[in-house]
């Protein structure tokens, strides 16, 4: 992890963390950069905190929660994709490969889930079947291919590449082809997540003041400009009825989640504690929100409640647990 192969969720500010995503060893690179401030970014001021969770570390399966969850951990030895039922049970690995597979995204349809892979030396982006099998090679190149996210409709693939110098948004349909680029920013522009109607895709970009999200047309068309950011923070994730967006913000040095609303007003902080949270995802409903929590050595998953209440352990492996990606 520390040659930073497998990105594509997780801070994007440094050249680190552009690599190096919040899964297996870059808790490393997470504990040096935090303790030497080493993202020679400004420490922003948190949004507007209105609940206030009690973090409570137990096992509790709901069943109030549906759709399966996808997730990173390297409890086998190197980070591999598993699926779990969201109320933790049922942990079930999908990738076995000794090089780092990472970020999985499902399809709307729950039929495919997409996954980044450095087998072949650097990041490409996969397919597989949920089972694991039929996994397909989508992007070939040297460039670090990462992070994908499916259109709502299914047909086509939004992830970030720096393959024309520096991280950019890109789209390919599902079978890897019209590769096509967005953005156009010397910055990093990553994180892509589109809006559940397909008419817009929500990314991470920095301008130059810090990474914030932005919100543009699947077209590429950005209609938001660079002094008008949407909030900062950074890996948007869209809630199921697109009235809302979580994302994460470095709040004095930790990660914490908030939510905002779509046009970026009533920012709300659901996450209070001085572990890292982060890569956010919504259940299918709405009500709930998954995320990645590392309070100590290791990393789990976590589901909450939208409003932060109901906080609930959902792995407990003693490895490195992250990247949450709950299937509709
Ligand atoms: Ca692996
Ligand atoms: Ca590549
Ligand atoms: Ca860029
Ligand atoms: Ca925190």
């Amino acid at each position: 992890m520390m040659r930073a192969l497998a990105w594509g969720k997780g801070r994007p500010s440094q050249a680190m963390w552009k690599l190096a995503p919040l899964v297996g060893l870059s808790l490393g690179v997470i504990a040096l950069a935090s303790a030497c401030g080493g993202e020679g970014q400004e420490v922003r001021p948190a949004p507007t905190a209105t609940t206030t969770p009690t973090r409570v570390a137990t096992l509790v399966p709901s069943s109030a929660a549906t759709g399966k969850i996808a997730f990173v951990s390297n409890r086998d030895g190197n980070n591999e994709v598993y699926v779990m039922n969201s109320d933790g049970s049922g942990q079930t690995r999908l990738t076995r490969n000794p090089a780092s597979d990472t970020s999985p995204a499902w399809s709307p349809d729950g039929s495919r889930i997409a996954f980044n892979s450095d087998r072949d030396g650097d990041s490409e982006i996969y397919v597989m079947n949920p089972d694991g099998s039929g996994e397909t090679l989508l992007t070939d190149n040297t460039a670090l291919d990462a992070g994908a996210a499916w259109s709502p409709d299914g047909s086509r693939i939004a992830f970030q590449s720096d393959r024309d110098g520096n991280v950019e948004v890109y789209v390919m349909n599902t079978d890897g082809s019209d590769q096509t680029r967005l953005t156009g920013n010397p910055g990093f522009d990553g994180h892509p997540e589109w809006s559940p109607d397909g008419s817009r895709i929500a990314f991470t970009s920095d301008t130059g003041t810090g990474e914030a999200i932005y919100i543009m047309s699947a077209d590429g068309s950005l209609e938001m400009n660079t002094t008008d950011k949407l909030a900062t923070g950074w890996d948007p994730a869209w809630s199921p009825d697109g009235s809302r967006i979580a994302s994460t913000f470095d709040h004095e040095g930790d990660f914490e989640i908030y939510v905002i609303n779509a046009d970026g007003s009533d920012p709300t902080r659901l996450t209070h504690n001085p572990a890292m949270d982060n890569t956010a995802t919504w259940s299918p409903d709405g009500q709930r929100i998954g995320f990645e929590s590392n309070p100590g050595l290791n990393a789990a998953i976590y589901v909450m409640n939208a409003d932060g209440s109901g906080l609930t352990r959902l792995t407990d492996s003693g490895a490195w647990d992250s990247s949450p990606a709950w299937g509709r």
